[in-house]
């Protein structure tokens, strides 16, 4: 087993993360910048570095630092978490230089994922099923239109080294796909380094569907089922559920041993994500997520299979302790992404001090995060407070336990977007589970359904906070704080 590890990362994944190793009796550290000083991880950590001010670029991205770090400290692997360093394939590679155990894959395999048409093709070839599509980089316009006119309109753009939905371009007719070519290899210039785009078929309104693979050093490969994905805002998830309700179990078994194999015949180790788009029964490949995702733990609550402990374990050279056989979905899992952000404008992100803070608990809820009442949480990062899991028995109880959880969940001192979560929770579309990743933008009753919800006044959450049993007795405190400052007043200046 691994004997001490770095955790390369902050907030709720780095707790989550450092849960992990002390059940795995692990000692491990953590490196935070000067903006996280405060920080639940940092406490939680038997041992904290700071690598450097709050920007990013001069703390959780300085390689050199970490490496540095972990090799004065005597750590013998690196954590990457998600985000930050986890998929950079230069910050693997001075892992393997510095002989420290990346706990992922290969820098290798991390560059091949990272090539989106490189991995395309790596999946055609374990006969995973793709969007109709190009299957090399398109960069001259005649090429371009002559390729899509085999496929049909309308096509999307997507740059190779992106993914997530950045920089990506829907194009509906011959017209405009000149312009929409170049414009977006311009994008991926600017914002990946390397230009290379290609083209697949556009799919109105698909679902989001991936499946959760954990693959050995020996290669042996098993799948934990899927989740689904597609109440997504801006290319950002905020609702996750496993399983999907709309994949039945033949269609799972059958691409979740595809998706395993693939990966495994890929030299792929650890936990990974092969996403695919799914319309009209059919799934169509869309990227490989090489780290452990957001999203993990409605994986964990339904299969009872600790992800992060498995990362570990494959890291260490053991062998998964689970075998394919011993994998059963049970339940469902619902996951809400709480945000501080201000649903009622644009989610525009509100970091702040959590005045008032209290989770919520019993039955089938599960809270990860990083945070506790009067932490000020940084304008620096993303604004994710929490992520508040509900387990059912079936996907109504799952609901039913989420309803309630939110309503439980006090949060005084910046707004959040448990409204919006609130709003989605009592829409029937979204409780038949018919859904997609446009639904947010075509439902038109949510963002009503929100402010409806917000205006109804005292909810369950007021009173955990005391907020109108106490009203008039905080204006009363109020009112004497003023007399009083009024007394001092008069007394300095003598009027
Ligand atoms: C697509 C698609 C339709 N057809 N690919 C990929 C990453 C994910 N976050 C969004 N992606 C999409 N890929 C094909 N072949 C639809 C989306 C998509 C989307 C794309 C561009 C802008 C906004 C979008 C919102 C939801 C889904």
């Amino acid at each position: 087993m691994l004997k001490k590890i770095l955790i390369a990362n902050r907030g709720e994944i780095a707790v989550r993360v450092m849960r992990a190793c002390r059940e795995l009796d692990i000692p491990c550290a953590a490196v935070y910048s000067e903006a996280d000083q405060d920080a639940l991880f940092v406490k939680y950590a038997g041992e904290a570095h700071c690598i450097g001010p709050a920007p990013a670029s001069q703390s959780y991205l300085k390689i050199d630092r970490i490496i540095e770090t972990a090799l004065q400290i005597g750590a013998d692997a690196i954590h990457p978490g998600y985000g930050f360093l986890a998929e950079n394939n230069e910050f693997a590679a001075a892992c393997e230089t510095a002989d420290i155990k990346f706990i992922g894959p290969s820098s290798k395999v991390i560059a091949l994922m990272g090539d989106k048409v490189a991995a395309r093709a790596v999946m055609a070839k374990a006969g995973v099923p793709l969007v109709p599509g190009t299957d090399d980089c398109v960069s001259d316009p005649g090429k371009a239109q002559a390729l899509v006119a085999k496929i049909g309109y309308p096509v999307i753009i997507k740059p190779s080294g992106g993914g997530g939905g950045i920089g990506m371009t829907v194009v509906s007719n011959e017209n405009e796909l000149d312009k929409a070519l170049k414009d977006t290899q311009t994008i991926a210039a600017n914002t990946f380094g390397f230009s290379d785009v290609y083209i697949e078929k556009y799919l109105p309104n698909p679902r989001h569907i991936e499946f959760q693979v954990l693959v050995d050093a020996k290669g042996n490969a098993i799948h934990l089922g899927e989740r689904e994905c597609s109440i997504q805002r801006r290319h950002q998830k905020l609702i996750e559920e496993s399983p999907s309700p709309a994949v039945n179990p033949l269609q799972r078994n059958q691409m979740g041993d595809m998706a395993a194999g693939a990966l495994g015949s890929a030299g792929y180790e650890g936990a990974g994500t092969v996403e695919f788009l799914f319309s009209d029964g059919q799934f169509y490949f869309l990227e490989v997520n090489a780290r452990v995702q957001v999203e993990h733990p409605v994986t964990e609550m339904v299969t009872g299979v600790d992800i992060v402990k498995e990362q570990i374990r494959i890291a260490s050279g053991l062998p998964l302790s689970i075998s394919k056989e011993q994998i059963r979905m049970n339940g469902s899992a619902i996951e809400c992404r709480i945000n501080a952000e201000d649903a009622l404008n644009d989610f525009v992100p509100t970091p702040g001090k959590l005045q008032r803070y209290l989770h919520p608990g019993g039955a089938g809820i599960r809270v990860d995060s990083g945070v506790y009442a009067g932490y000020t949480i940084p304008p620096h990062y993303d604004s994710m407070i929490s992520k508040l899991i509900a387990w059912g028995k079936d996907r109504d109880e799952a609901i039913a336990r989420m309803r309630r959880a939110l309503d439980e969940y006090v949060i005084v001192g910046t707004s959040t977007n448990i409204p919006f979560h609130m709003a989605v929770m009592k829409n029937l579309r979204f409780s038949q589970g018919k859904i997609g990743t446009h639904f947010i933008e075509n439902e038109a009753g949510l963002m009503e359904d929100m402010r409806a919800l917000i205006d109804q006044g005292q909810t369950l959450a007021d009173r955990l906070s005391f907020k109108s049993v106490h009203k008039g007795r905080v204006a009363a405190l109020a009112a004497a704080a003023v007399v009083t400052q009024m007394m001092v007043h008069q007394k300095k200046t003598g009027g």
